[in-house]
């Protein structure tokens, strides 16, 4: 296995939604021993530390766009981080921070992949836009913003533009979905491996579906998006918005080890990790376990 130089970087934000404590994430997944984990596989890691989010949120206030402000400064510096990151040919792994930050990964990434192939691993398809949002919750938004639809301050981060083509995507894990995220869906006809797919095809067949359909799209890299609440709460229950009939521990580690064995994976993200709402760091843990997997670990 090819050993990597990776830059582990912290986004404490918890603005995305509405609740507190998922600014905590990157310091859970670091208590649960990611940097080791990942070391001991053979990789060189360097931890670049967390991206400054001010605790005081209020920059700028939209009625239908959660902490916009916030978002867009955090998201911004990130973006900034991970294009130097890939410029510098490392492995960019961020660690959530609630799922707004993806905006700033894939318009970091964007810098440097211009056709670059998304796994979205989560419960929700995250595709509103403030018109669309039942929530208002920007972490509900970021594939729509990289896809080029929502508010300018959000889409103009990092570039103005599209950061990835939706032909490019792929969803796994699917099962909350709202009305306008679904016609978004059949509109532009996104990839999507809900739980349905999951549990008929099994998640190995899945996943050779998955990468077969990247690697036909002729992407120059692969970027994981791993939301914990794609699992099934059981497993991780330090998430903001557990939905349950998820997907499995087994399913996941072995959906991790398909990634590695594919070669193709250049950047990854971990969010959601809640430590407030969390058993004994359990989500976390889980995190760094799928990292060891997705990064390259062996069973045997
Ligand atoms: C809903 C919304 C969401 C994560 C919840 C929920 C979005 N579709 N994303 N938890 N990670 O408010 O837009
Ligand atoms: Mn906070
Ligand atoms: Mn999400
Ligand atoms: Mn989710």
């Amino acid at each position: 296995m090819e050993n990597l130089q990776i830059s582990v970087i912290g986004v404490p934000i918890d603005f995305g939604q509405m609740r507190r404590g998922v600014d905590m994430g990157p310091s859970a997944i670091r208590y649960a021993g990611a940097i080791e984990r990942l070391e001991a596989i053979g990789h060189t890691v360097k931890d670049e530390g967390d991206i400054y989010v001010s605790n005081a949120a209020q920059l700028e206030v939209h009625p239908k766009l959660r902490n916009l402000g916030a978002v867009v400064e955090a998201c911004t510096q990130l973006s900034n981080r991970v294009k130097e990151t890939v410029e510098q040919k490392k492995f960019p792994l961020i660690l959530g921070g609630d799922h707004s930050i993806a905006i700033g990964t894939l318009a970091g990434l964007a810098h440097h992949y211009k056709n670059l192939g998304v796994i979205w691993y989560d419960a929700h398809a995250d595709m509103n836009t403030a018109e669309t949002s039942p929530s208002g919750n920007i972490h509900g938004m970021p594939l729509a913003v990289a896809m080029g639809m929502g508010h300018e301050k959000l889409t103009n981060i990092g570039g103005s533009g599209a950061k990835i083509k939706p032909e490019n995507l792929v969803i796994i894990g699917a099962r909350s979905v709202d009305e306008g995220e679904k016609a978004l869906i059949k509109e532009k006809g996104i990839k999507v491996y809900s739980m349905h797919e999951i549990d008929r095809l099994g998640m190995t067949a899945v996943m050779k579906d998955a990468l077969e359909y990247l690697a036909s799209r002729n992407v120059d890299g692969v970027h994981l998006s791993l939301d914990l609440d794609g699992l099934d709460p059981l497993h991780t229950p330090g998430v903001g918005t557990p939905v349950p009939g998820g997907i499995t521990y087994r399913e996941s580690h072995l959906a991790m080890e398909m990634l590695q064995e594919s070669g193709v994976l250049t950047s990854a993200e971990f969010v959601e990790v809640n430590p407030v709402l969390d058993t004994k760091n359990s989500t976390a843990n889980v995190a760094v376990e799928l990292m060891g997997s997705l990064l390259g670990e062996s069973l045997v």
